[in-house]
């Protein structure tokens, strides 16, 4: 495989998902049969199970809580903070991804559009900010009110929610020469959409993972192999400046 070429007058902008985090050891949503614990990732990942089953939501955020405070980065974690080191404000990373496994390897420049798993906020949306928050809860009684009363709930965006960052994205798309996309399934949107727009902006478009995502047809290249190994190959030598 050829390292991508990156010239002086290139602005990358790159999008991952949980494929990026597989070989760190945590799942990934379409893979795993999309389910936890007998449940549909539906059935826990949305505002109408939050109604029905806070506790149920609460175990589930706990339980990847748990596995993310273990896992470590991987080489392509760090290939992108390699590369954000080498292009500074030249590169912007958009991650689906909760964890935060693109900040401990070194990344700084990136939105978590679909929220951030070591974040709380209060479920009354009564404006007062999110708060970092890494404590596992196994019942709702030991989940902690916001200062108006309301219960706390993860900082995550569910289906039919807003995805956060919208705007700064859109900027982002509109200013790429190179849009790179690491390991997600191109299922859910508007994410899967961020290609299309980028394509059509005039940017080539390099998608990487293990199988050819849903919206393949909207890369000028596909390279099938895993992120450890087939980014940082991707990303090396002398073809970056
Ligand atoms: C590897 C690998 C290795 C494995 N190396 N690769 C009908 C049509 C179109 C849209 C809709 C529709 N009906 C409803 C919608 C909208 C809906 C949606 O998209 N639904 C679809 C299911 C159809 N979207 C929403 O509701 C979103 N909000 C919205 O649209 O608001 C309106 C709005 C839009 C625009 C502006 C303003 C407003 C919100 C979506 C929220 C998604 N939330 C989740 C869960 C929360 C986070 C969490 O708990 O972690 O986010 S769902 C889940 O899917 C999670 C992920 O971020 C997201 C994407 O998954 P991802 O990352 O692609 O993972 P996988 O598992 O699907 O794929 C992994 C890939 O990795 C695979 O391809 C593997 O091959 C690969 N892989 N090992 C490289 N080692
Ligand atoms: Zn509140």
């Amino acid at each position: 495989m050829a390292a991508i070429s990156i010239s002086e007058n290139d602005r990358v902008l790159v999008l991952t998902g949980a494929g990026i985090s597989a070989e760190s050891g945590l799942a990934t949503f379409r893979d795993s049969d999309g389910l936890w614990a007998g449940h549909a990732i539906e059935d826990v990942c949305t505002p109408e199970a939050w109604e029905r089953d806070p506790e149920l939501v609460w175990q589930f955020y706990s339980a990847r809580r748990e596995a993310a405070a273990e896992a470590r980065p991987n080489p392509a974690h760090r290939a992108l903070a390699e590369l954000e080191s080498r292009l500074g404000d030249r590169f912007f990373l958009c991650t689906q991804n909760v964890d935060d496994l693109h900040e401990k390897a070194g990344s700084r420049r990136l939105v978590h559009m679909h929220g951030e798993l070591f974040v709380s906020r209060c479920s009354a949306e009564c404006g007062r900010a999110p708060v970092a928050d890494d404590a596992v809860y196994a019942a709702w009684s030991e989940v902690p009110r916001c200062a108006c009363g309301a219960r706390m709930r993860p900082h995550i965006v569910w289906f039919g929610e807003t995805p956060l960052e919208m705007e700064r994205i859109g900027d982002q798309i509109r200013r790429a020469t190179v849009m790179l996309v690491v390991g997600t399934s191109g299922s859910v949107y508007p994410a899967a959409n961020f290609v299309r727009l980028a394509r059509q902006a005039g940017a080539r478009t390099v998608y990487v993972g293990l199988e050819a995502p849903l919206n393949a047809a909207a890369f000028s290249q596909v390279v099938l192999g895993k992120a450890g190994a087939a980014l940082p190959e991707l990303l090396a030598g002398d073809s970056i400046r």
